[in-house]
């Protein structure tokens, strides 16, 4: 079966991101990973005109923590959106699925309750090679997905 890289994008369906304020909220968790991430998010946002004034990154100790981080940011009313990324990898105990299902309720909690786009990038892979195909590896890069995502998000939300 041929491996697609589901970072591949077309631009023209992006929006100019000039007058966007974002947050990257990213947890110190698996670094090797998360840094991978964060490059990629904060370089695509910079592709598509976000200021790097206007880009808040905002380091958590880990995934679990990206809710709140994510609170934190779009306390900030100039705030258009929170990316979250993170890295779970699947492990002996059942701290996966606690860890995993808390971040998805609570990200999308918080969109509701803030009316802005959350953005998921939390890799939650069974080992370390699956995570590291998906931040920047054959699989390309889950960040990049991200910020492509906040932008449409953004602007669908700025048309409400
Ligand atoms: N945080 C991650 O971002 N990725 C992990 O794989 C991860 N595994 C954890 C495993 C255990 C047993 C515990 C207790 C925490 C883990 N955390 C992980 C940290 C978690 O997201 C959070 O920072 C701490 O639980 C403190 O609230």
């Amino acid at each position: 079966m041929k491996k697609v890289n589901l970072s591949d994008y077309n631009p023209a369906t992006v929006p100019d991101g000039s007058d966007y304020k974002v947050a990257i909220v990213v947890a110190e968790w698996n670094p090797e990973i998360t840094n991978a991430l964060l490059q990629g998010a904060h370089e695509t946002l910079l592709e598509h005109g976000v200021k790097e004034d206007n880009i808040r990154v905002i380091p958590v100790p880990g995934s679990y923590e990206l809710t709140t981080g994510a609170d934190i940011a779009l306390a900030d009313s100039a705030c258009d959106a929170a990316i979250c990324l993170g890295c779970v990898i699947q492990g002996e105990t059942r701290h996966f699925d606690f860890i995993c299902e808390a971040v998805s309720q609570g990200l999308t909690n918080l969109s509701l309750k803030r009316e802005k786009p959350v953005i998921f990038g939390l890799l939650t892979t069974n080992d370390m090679q699956q995570a590291r195909d998906r931040s920047g590896g054959r699989h390309g890069n889950k960040g990049v997905e991200a910020a492509v995502t906040a932008l449409k998000m953004i602007r669908l939300n700025k048309e409400r």
